[in-house]
């Protein structure tokens, strides 16, 4: 079955249509890779210092669209829109990071008999990045601005129901002044566009973020070529809340309703000691009940819509009518609307406790003890994130280090910072994004020897 010829973006919270985009063909994806192959080469031989001055240029450029980008990313995904203005400062605040990474890409000097070892990170080359519908904007920054930095030409394929912030950012590069065809946006299907840069044998690297399914795929169709790849997987993060914590706090429904669930981030196995397991229930009740859900595009939203009807029919399908749970409310369609939910009759067995929805969804499952608490948290496929709550420190230090995930937080939820590495383990993926080696990923090290033995006197 071909693809239509036309991505049509619509508002979730809506249903009326955005805008239609061209979808790229692999065509299409071969000329701009031959276009980045070209710019590329300009691009590596600028002194660190000029690139850093383009990019640091580029962070200006979006920090004056910041609310242009936001109500964008408000129409195509649904995101709040105090969400959205986080998102588009993020790509700007990595801008303004990577810039700084791209003048301390430092080589060694490693000494030898009879000379001098001097290494240096040289730019992959292209790299193609592959990102979803859930951060459009973040995501796509964190693939695409490092590898900038280090001196790469980037070919980016947005998701197909989110291409319109992709394509804006790439025409404020070009207002900023970076050179033309270093940094291209591809909007196309994934089976269509985000194949052709899988499979290109000008593609160094894929950076991808997606489903745990389609991750597999890509890494395999990379693998035939000995390609590099970052992956960036689904999760299914423990809550691990102990009996001496706030629960206020620990039981903060954002902690899995953030971007209405789709996060991979999102803590949806709330694990509570059963000792306090009453009071839990109690205090997310009360939680889910104050979430304001409604249009997006309201400072005083909190929740907007899931990205699609078929997001939504796949979080309808994890809850069956008359599921035990706790519910908050949620508007009625045109839009694809789901209340704030937390399932309280699951199994940790049970599909909707071990599976990513990638909504407003989260269990409630009791332990009891530490080791219990442990041996749940690691109980799924996943290892992305993760919180511990207690007020007890040796206790929170023995669980973080024993929950098998890569970005823990404790007595908090946070789980992005720019400047920290952030990936998974397990299925979560492979690789790290961000943090201070974020450049080093998009280079190759080599190693040169020098000799300096001279002529016999
Ligand atoms: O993801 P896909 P989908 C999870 C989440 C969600 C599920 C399905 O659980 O419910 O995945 O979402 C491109 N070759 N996450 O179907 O298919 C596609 O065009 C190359 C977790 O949207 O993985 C898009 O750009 N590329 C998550 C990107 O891959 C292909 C974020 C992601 O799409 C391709 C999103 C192919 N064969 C979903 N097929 C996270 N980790 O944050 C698709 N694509």
């Amino acid at each position: 079955m071909s693809d239509p010829h036309e991505l049509t973006v619509l508002n979730p919270a809506t249903e009326e249509v955005v805008a239609t985009v061209p979808a790229a063909t692999a065509e299409d994806v071969a000329a701009a890779v031959a276009r980045a192959v070209r710019a590329q080469r300009t691009w590596a031989l600028l002194p660190p210092a000029d690139r850093a001055r383009l990019l640091r240029r580029f962070a200006d450029t979006v920090d004056t669209h910041v609310e242009e980008l936001a109500r964008l990313e408000v129409r195509e995904a649904g995101h709040t829109v105090g969400n959205a203005r986080w998102e588009a400062g993020n790509a700007r605040d990595l801008l303004l990071y990577a810039a700084g990474g791209a003048e301390r890409l430092l080589g060694r000097q490693i000494p030898a008999p009879g000379g001098w070892n001097v290494t240096f990170h040289e730019p992959l080359g292209v790299v193609g990045v592959i990102a979803p519908w859930n951060f459009p904007m973040p995501i796509a920054a964190w693939g695409s601005f490092p590898a900038l930095a280090a001196g790469n030409a980037v070919v980016l394929k947005p998701a197909e129901t989110t291409p319109l912030t992709a394509l804006r950012l790439a025409e404020l590069a070009l207002e900023a002044g970076l050179p033309e065809h270093v940094f291209q946006v591809v909007p196309g299907y994934g089976r269509t566009a985000g194949r052709a840069l899988a499979d290109h044998p000008d593609i160094a690297k894929i950076v991808f973020t997606g489903s745990t399914r389609t991750g597999r795929e890509v890494m395999e169709r990379c693998a035939r070529l000995v390609k590099p790849v970052t992956l960036e997987l689904g999760g299914k993060s423990p809550n691990v809340v102990f009996a001496d914590a706030d629960l206020r706090a620990a039981l903060d429904p954002f902690s899995f309703l953030d971007n209405s669930g789709q996060d991979c981030c999102a803590r949806t196995r709330i694990l509570v000691e059963d000792t306090v397991l009453e009071e839990a229930r109690a205090v997310l009740a009360d939680g889910l009940a104050a979430v304001v859900v409604g249009d997006p595009a309201d400072d005083k939203t909190q929740m907007g819509p899931l990205i699609s009807r078929r997001q939504l029919d796949r979080v309808r399908s994890y809850v069956p009518e008359g599921a035990p749970a706790l519910r908050g409310s949620a508007p009625e369609g045109p839009g694809f609307w789901f209340p704030p939910t937390v399932l309280t009759g699951e199994r940790p067995d049970s599909p909707a406790a071990r599976e990513e929805i990638f909504g407003p969804v989260a269990v409630l499952l009791p332990f009891t003890g530490e080791q219990d608490a442990i041996r749940l948290a690691n109980d799924t496929p996943y290892g992305l994130s993760g919180s511990v709550w207690t007020r007890d420190v040796g206790r929170a230090l023995r669980v973080s280090q024993a929950v098998r995930a890569g970005n823990l937080s404790v007595n908090s939820h946070s789980s992005v910072r720019y400047w920290t590495p952030f990936g998974g383990f397990k299925q979560s993926g492979l690789g790290r994004e961000l943090g201070p080696d974020a450049l080093t990923a998009f280079t190759e090290t080599k190693n040169v020897f020098i000799s300096t033995e001279g002529p016999a006197l």
